[in-house]
C-alpha cells in the first residue's frame, strides 16, 4: 500500500448491508457521455463503482432504479428538475433521489459539463464513505471562483520549500511524455473542486514564456482541460529584458506593454484557454515596476491589459518586503497595497498571504483583509509545511485554514469575516479566488507524509465552501483515506484536531514567530541573528532580553496594530484583552508577569511547550490503538514518523526553552524533564543538504 491512490480509492465495500443498498438502488446507469469532460466522468464513475461494488454489470443493464447523469437538455432530467434549479448553478451541481411508481432514480444534474463532473465525484464520496444515498436532495456549488494550487516548481525539477520529492512536471520529457500521474493529479484536483494550477514557481524563470516552454505547458493543459482544470502561469517582471531583447521592463513603457501583449497572444494560440499569471514582483530580490519608479498597480494593470481580451487574470502577490519598513516588516504590505485600492484593473486580484510575516504555524489574519474593499483580495495558504515541520511532522492544516478563514475583520461590522471578504461577500466582487502553495511532489503517495495528503484534501473542500468545518472535512478524509470505522474515524480524527495547536506550542506557542533556523526553516533557531538583515532573524522578531519578549505592535511600538479595524486594534492593543494565543506577537511581556491566574509568562512558555511534546505522545498513543485497522505499510509509515515527529518536538522544546531561559534566568518548573542537552548544543547543530531549497 503506497498511498498513490489518495483519497480515490474505491476498495469494495465490505459492509454487505450497504453494499446491497447500494446496488439496489443503482441497478443501472444512465448517462450518455459524449464530451470530453461528460467521457471523464464517465470513466470515474465506472471505476468508482465497479471497485466499490465489485462489479461492472450495471453499465450493461436496464432497471427501474437507475442512476440518471445528464444536464438540462437530457429530457427525463427535465421532467424531473424545475428548471429553475439549474439557473446561477454555473459550476455546481444538484444530487436528488426521486421515487415514482415504485421506481427509484437517483439523478445527478448539472448545467454544464465540469458541474456533471463534480457531481459524480461528490456522489462517489458518499457511496466509498458508506453515505445514506436514498433521499439525498443536494444543491451544491462552489463560493469561490478560482481555486488554485501554486507549484513553486523550478524548470529544473526541484521543488522550493518541497518536502514530497521533486517535481512532478518532468519539462525534459514533455511535450512528447505526459504520464498517467498528470491525469490522477487532474482527478484528484477535480474530484475536490480545484480548477486551476499554476505550474511554476513564485521566484520564476523566464524562460517558462518561451516558445519551447509554452508547447511544453500546452500539453499538460491538454490533460487537465477535460477535468475543468486551467493552468496558469508565474512570470518573471523582467522577461521583456530576458527574453524579449529588451532595455526594460518599465510597465509604462509602450514597447514593454506591446511585448507583454504579443506575449500573451503567443500563450493562448498555444493554450486556448489559458488561466492568466502570477507574479511576484519587487520582494525578496525579484524583480518588479518599483524598479521603474512605478508602483504594484502599473505593473499588474499592464498584464492585465494584455490578458483582458481572452479573459486571463493577474494574481499579483502582496508578499513584500524589504529594509525599507527598518521597524517591522509586518506593516510594509498593508503600506504599500492599502493606498492602491481601487486602481487595479477589474481581472487583477491582489493575492494576500493570510498573515503578514510568512507563514508561521499561527499567525493573526492579514490586516489588508477588509482594506481594500474595491480590490479582490485572493487568499494564499502554505499547504507545504515550510515552518511546520515538512513532510515529517502529522499537522492538519485544515485546522489552521479554519482559524483564519473565520477571523472577524470589522471591516463592515461584525461578522465580517476573512472568508466573507474572499468570497466576495462583503464587497460585492464577482471575481474571487483563493490559492494553496501545493504540497505534491514525485513520491509515491504524492505528499511525503500520508496525513500531508488531508492537507491537500483540505485545502480543496474549503475552496469550495469555506464554511464547511475542519472536523466534517477531516472524517470525509479519513473515510476516504484510511476506514470507515467509526471509532477509528474518531481517534484519528482528534489526532488530526489536536495537532496543529500541537505544532504551535512545541515550535511558537503564545504568539511567537520566526524562530526556525536561518534559510532552510529546519529545526529551530531562536538564536539566529546577524543574517545580513534584521528581519531575517530571529532575534528582530521575539526580541528576548533579560526582562521580557514579544514584539509591541501597538501603538507605543511599531503600531502595526493601526492597520487592523478599530474594534480589533482597540482590543489588542491592551495586554489583557488580547488573546493569549497572540500575546507576544502584539506585546512584549515581562519574564515574571502574569499573564493568567498565578501563571507567570515564563511558566507558561515552559507549560505550553511541554504540553507540545505530550500532544505527539498523545498521538503516538492513539495511533498505537489502530495498529489492525490501518493497512501495516501506512500504519509503519505513520509510526515511524510520529516517533521522528516526537524527537524533533522535544528538540524544538529544549532548544527554545534554554534559549529563552538564558535571558529569563528562571528555572523549569518542578516535575518538568530536564532538557536532553546544553543550549550550546543544540546552536551547534548543522544540516546538510536539507529539502525545500538550493543547496
Ligand atoms: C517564503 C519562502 C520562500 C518563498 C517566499 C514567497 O521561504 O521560499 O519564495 O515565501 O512566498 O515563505 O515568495
Amino acid at each position: 500500500e503506497d498511498g498513490s491512490r489518495l483519497w480515490l480509492r474505491y476498495d469494495q465495500i465490505q459492509n454487505q448491508q450497504v453494499l446491497m443498498a447500494y446496488k439496489k438502488q443503482i441497478a443501472a446507469v444512465s448517462f450518455v457521455a459524449n464530451s470530453p469532460t461528460q467521457k471523464v466522468a464517465y470513466a470515474e464513475l465506472k471505476k468508482g463503482i465497479v471497485g466499490l461494488f465489485g462489479q461492472d454489470a450495471i453499465f450493461s443493464s436496464t432497471s427501474n432504479n437507475t442512476l440518471l447523469i445528464g444536464d438540462s437538455s437530457n429530457k427525463e432530467i427535465k421532467q424531473l428538475i424545475k428548471a429553475g434549479y439549474f439557473k446561477d448553478l454555473g459550476e455546481g451541481f444538484i444530487i436528488k433521489v426521486v421515487i415514482q411508481n415504485q421506481m427509484t432514480k437517483t439523478i445527478i444534474a448539472a448545467a454544464n459539463d465540469v458541474g456533471l463532473l463534480y457531481g459524480t465525484f461528490h456522489f462517489l464520496k458518499l457511496l466509498q464513505s458508506q453515505q445514506d444515498v436514498s433521499k439525498l436532495n443536494i444543491v451544491e456549488k462552489p463560493k469561490i471562483k478560482n481555486r488554485i494550487l501554486n507549484h513553486w516548481d523550478n524548470l529544473d525539477g526541484t521543488v522550493e520549500r518541497g518536502y514530497a520529492g521533486t517535481s512532478i512536471w518532468d519539462w525534459h520529457k514533455l511535450p512528447g511524455y505526459t504520464p498517467t500521474k498528470y491525469t490522477d493529479y487532474a482527478r484528484a484536483n477535480a474530484s475536490i473542486g480545484i480548477n486551476g494550477s499554476v505550474l511554476n514557481n513564485v521566484n520564476s524563470n523566464s524562460l517558462s514564456l518561451t516558445k519551447e516552454y509554452l508547447i511544453k505547458t500546452a500539453a499538460i493543459a491538454h490533460v487537465f482541460r477535460p477535468y475543468g482544470i486551467k493552468v496558469y502561469l508565474s512570470a518573471r517582471f523582467s522577461a521583456p529584458i530576458e527574453i524579449g531583447g529588451l532595455k526594460t521592463a518599465d510597465p509604462l513603457n509602450p514597447e514593454v506593454q506591446q511585448w507583454w501583449k504579443d506575449k500573451v497572444k503567443e500563450v493562448y494560440q498555444y493554450i486556448p484557454d489559458f488561466g492568466g499569471f502570477l507574479v511576484k514582483a519587487n520582494s525578496e530580490g525579484q524583480p518588479g515596476p518599483q524598479n521603474y519608479g512605478r508602483n504594484h498597480a502599473d505593473g499588474a494593470n499592464m498584464l492585465a491589459t494584455a490578458l483582458k481580451p481572452y479573459n486571463g487574470i493577474v494574481m499579483w502577490r502582496a508578499f513584500v518586503y524589504d529594509d525599507k519598513v527598518p521597524d517591522d516588516r509586518a506593516k510594509q504590505a498593508y503600506n504599500e497595497f492599502k493606498s492602491l485600492d481601487g486602481q487595479f484593473m477589474d481581472n487583477v486580484l491582489v493575492q494576500v498571504k493570510n498573515g503578514a510575516i510568512d507563514f508561521q504555524p499561527r499567525e493573526p489574519f492579514h490586516p489588508l483583509f477588509g482594506a481594500m474593499p474595491k480590490t479582490p483580495l485572493m487568499m494564499e495558504f502554505q499547504i507545504t509545511q515550510e515552518y511546520l515541520g515538512f513532510s515529517t511532522h502529522l499537522v492538519y492544516l485544515g485546522a489552521l485554514f479554519k482559524e483564519v478563514l473565520e477571523e472577524d475583520t470589522y471591516s463592515k461590522g461584525k461578522g465580517s469575516t476573512v472568508s466573507k471578504v474572499i468570497t466576495g461577500e462583503i464587497d460585492n466582487h464577482q471575481l474571487t479566488g483563493i490559492a494553496g502553495v501545493a504540497n505534491i511532489g514525485s513520491e509515491a503517495n504524492w505528499t511525503g507524509h500520508p496525513f500531508a495528503q488531508a492537507n491537500w484534501y483540505s485545502f480543496g473542500r474549503l475552496a469550495w465552501n469555506p464554511d464547511l468545518s475542519a472536523e466534517e472535512i477531516a472524517s470525509d478524509w479519513i473515510k476516504l483515506t484510511f476506514t470507515n470505522d467509526n471509532v477509528a474515524v474518531n481517534e484519528i480524527k482528534n489526532m488530526m484536531i489536536s495537532s496543529r495547536e500541537a505544532v504551535v506550542d512545541y515550535m511558537t506557542p503564545l504568539g511567537l514567530h520566526h524562530i526556525m533556523a536561518r534559510n532552510h526553516h529546519y529545526g529551530p533557531g531562536p538564536w539566529v541573528k546577524d543574517a545580513g538583515r534584521p528581519d531575517w532573524t530571529s532575534v528582530y522578531y521575539h526580541k528576548a532580553d533579560n526582562i521580557g519578549v514579544g514584539f509591541n505592535r501597538t501603538s507605543t511600538g511599531s503600531n502595526a496594530l493601526a492597520q487592523y479595524h478599530p474594534e480589533i486594534a482597540k482590543l489588542y492593543e491592551k495586554k489583557e484583552t488580547t488573546p493569549l494565543k497572540y500575546l507576544l506577537w502584539f506585546h512584549r511581556v515581562q519574564w515574571n508577569e502574569e499573564i493568567a491566574p498565578n501563571k507567570t509568562l515564563w511558566n507558561a512558555m515552559v507549560e505550553h511547550y511541554y504540553e507540545g511534546v505530550k500532544s505527539v505522545e498523545e498521538m503516538q498513543n492513539k495511533w498505537q490503538k489502530l495498529d489492525g485497522e490501518i493497512d501495516e505499510d501506512r500504519f509503519k509509515e505513520v509510526s515511524q514518523l510520529l516517533a521522528v515527529q516526537h524527537q524533533e518536538a522535544k528538540w524544538w522544546r529544549d532548544a527554545c526553552l534554554l534559549y529563552f531561559q538564558s535571558f529569563s534566568k528562571l528555572p523549569l518548573p518542578a516535575g518538568y524533564e530536564k532538557p536532553a542537552h546544553s543550549l550550546e548544543f543544540y546552536e551547534q547543530q548543522r544540516f546538510y543538504f536539507v529539502p525545500g531549497i538550493k543547496n
